[in-house]
């Protein structure tokens, strides 16, 4: 029986993705190197500091090349834009289907929670209007490992009352996040294509003509 659906943000409930991409490019460009749309794939479901590494990386800077203050001056900055982007959003940007997916399971007296390794996320919920269809949220500044560590998802269902692992069903977009879910003992549905998201029990491509219902038969059968 499932009796939670947890959803990551970032990918499933709203491409917040373009809006890191726009900021990370021009922290690249102010670093002297162009930073490519398939560069930032490897950005996607990771923490604001991993994903600096991995920008630094992209960049060809080698390790060490940064001290830890200077890092943390390079995240603000990509960060304050970032900001300033996702403070224009509206709830036109919430993707398809969504909504009517989050009615479904409410309506079927699951419990839902939002699982997002972003410290942006109340800006987010508050800009789309949506902090109310979630029972619990649990964000980047809650937690003290990141996905694919299981954290994030293991406190969701820890603050709905302690539902059972083996009856929580997580949404992700991201490898990480999927390989989060599996660590907890949880059953993933992959928000993409099979080919990237090979570990989830089941893949679509997003929420747009899938209901509440045909998911949780697919994952019961
Ligand atoms: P922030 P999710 C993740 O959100 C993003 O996918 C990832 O690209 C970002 O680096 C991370 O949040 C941290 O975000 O810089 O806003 O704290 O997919 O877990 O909802
Ligand atoms: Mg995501």
């Amino acid at each position: 029986m499932i009796r939670a659906a947890l959803f990551d943000l970032d990918g499933v409930i709203v491409d917040t993705a373009k809006y890191h991409y726009l900021a990370w490019r021009r922290l690249a460009a102010e670093l002297g190197f162009v930073f490519t749309e398939t560069d930032n794939e490897r950005l996607k479901g990771v923490s604001r500091m991993r994903s600096l590494d991995l920008l630094l990386e992209a960049g060809g800077f080698p390790e060490n090349s940064f001290t830890a203050t200077q890092k943390e001056e390079l995240a603000a900055r990509k960060n304050a834009w970032y900001v300033e982007y996702i403070s224009r959003m509206t709830p036109g940007e919430i993707l398809p289907g969504v909504l009517p997916f989050l009615a479904g399971a409410r309506a079927d007296g699951v419990r839902t929670a939002l699982g997002s390794a972003s410290r942006n996320t109340g800006i987010i919920l508050d800009r789309l209007e949506i902090g109310t269809l979630f029972d619990t949220v649990v964000d980047g500044t809650m937690v003290t490992r990141t996905k694919p560590d299981p954290e994030v998802f293991l406190r969701c269902a820890a603050r709905l009352g302690g539902i059972p692992a083996g009856e929580c069903v997580v949404f992700e977009d991201a490898e990480a996040g999927i390989e989060a879910a599996r660590a907890a003992g949880m059953r993933s549905v992959g928000i993409g294509t099979p080919q990237r998201l090979k570990q989830a029990d089941l893949v679509v491509p997003g929420f747009g003509g899938i209901t509440w219902q045909e998911i949780k038969n697919q994952l019961s059968t």
